[in-house]
């Protein structure tokens, strides 16, 4: 096996203590940092999305293997340069006014930046005034809002509205998921698109990018 399937199996694997020692080793041979990145990091993450779709691998095993691929970043990022990895699109994101879970948003993040996009998030307790301005400021392809009482789901719908009323609808796709969040609530307040998991919710945007 080579070194860079190595690091995309230690990513698989969950290994924290190895993984920086495997990068460098990568490092070491001459391996491309855009190659230790997309093959080997992203690579093991590209292999983690859908077992953890397919119900193979649960919540805590795919956080272990995110924080080992992040680790393994560590190693390369004083070393990329532009074009190392590529960028599908930018992704606003957040977890609605008053709600403050974040566990589901945060694997949403993951998968996200394991598939390439450039993700800002902008936390939990997100207050419709602070989408817009972070639309204005950053011009995302994409706005993602989560969910997880019923109290709050009605904010993703205030929050539509507002960037509706704020004449920026346009300039942006808008996924929306979490718990009580269901298809026909999406289609109801005009989210462009619904996901109930973080493997299917970046399905949706490179359908929405495409
Ligand atoms: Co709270 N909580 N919680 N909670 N909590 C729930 C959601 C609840 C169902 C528990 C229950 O009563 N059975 C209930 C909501 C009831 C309802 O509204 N119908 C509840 C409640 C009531 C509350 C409080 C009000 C409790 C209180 O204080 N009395 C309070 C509210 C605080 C607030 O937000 N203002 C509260 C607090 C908390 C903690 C802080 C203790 C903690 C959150 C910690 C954190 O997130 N950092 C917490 C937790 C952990 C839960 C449960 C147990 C687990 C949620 C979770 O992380 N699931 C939850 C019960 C449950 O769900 N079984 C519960 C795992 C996560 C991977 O799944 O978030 O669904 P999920 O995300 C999935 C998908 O939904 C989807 O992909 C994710 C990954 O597959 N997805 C998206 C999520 N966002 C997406 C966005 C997308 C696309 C897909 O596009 C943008």
């Amino acid at each position: 096996m080579s070194t860079i399937s190595d690091i995309s199996q230690c990513v698989v694997d969950g290994e924290l203590d190895e993984i920086k020692d495997l990068v460098q080793k990568a490092v070491d041979e001459g391996a491309d940092v855009s190659e230790i990145i997309n093959d080997g990091l992203i690579g093991g993450m590209n292999i983690v999305a859908p077992l953890f779709k397919s119900g193979e691998m649960f919540v805590p095993e795919v956080m272990e293997c995110a924080d080992t691929m992040n680790e393994g970043m560590q190693v390369v990022k004083p070393l990329m340069s532009e074009g190392d990895v590529t960028t599908r699109g930018k992704v606003i994101i957040g977890t609605v006014n008053g709600d403050l879970h974040d566990i589901g948003k945060n694997l949403v993040v993951l998968m996200m930046e394991s598939r390439g996009y450039e993700v800002i998030d902008l936390g939990v307790d997100v207050k419709e005034e602070m989408f817009i301005d972070a639309i204005n400021k950053h011009q995302p392809n994409i706005v993602g809002m989560s969910s997880l009482l019923t109290t709050t789901m009605m904010k993703i719908d205030e929050t539509i509205k507002k960037i509706n009323e704020a004449g920026i609808r346009d300039q942006v796709k808008i996924i929306v998921g979490g718990a009580p969040v269901t298809q026909e609530f999406a289609d109801e307040i005009g989210a462009d698109g619904y996901s109930d998991d973080a493997s299917t919710a970046v399905e949706i945007c490179d359908q929405l990018m495409a």
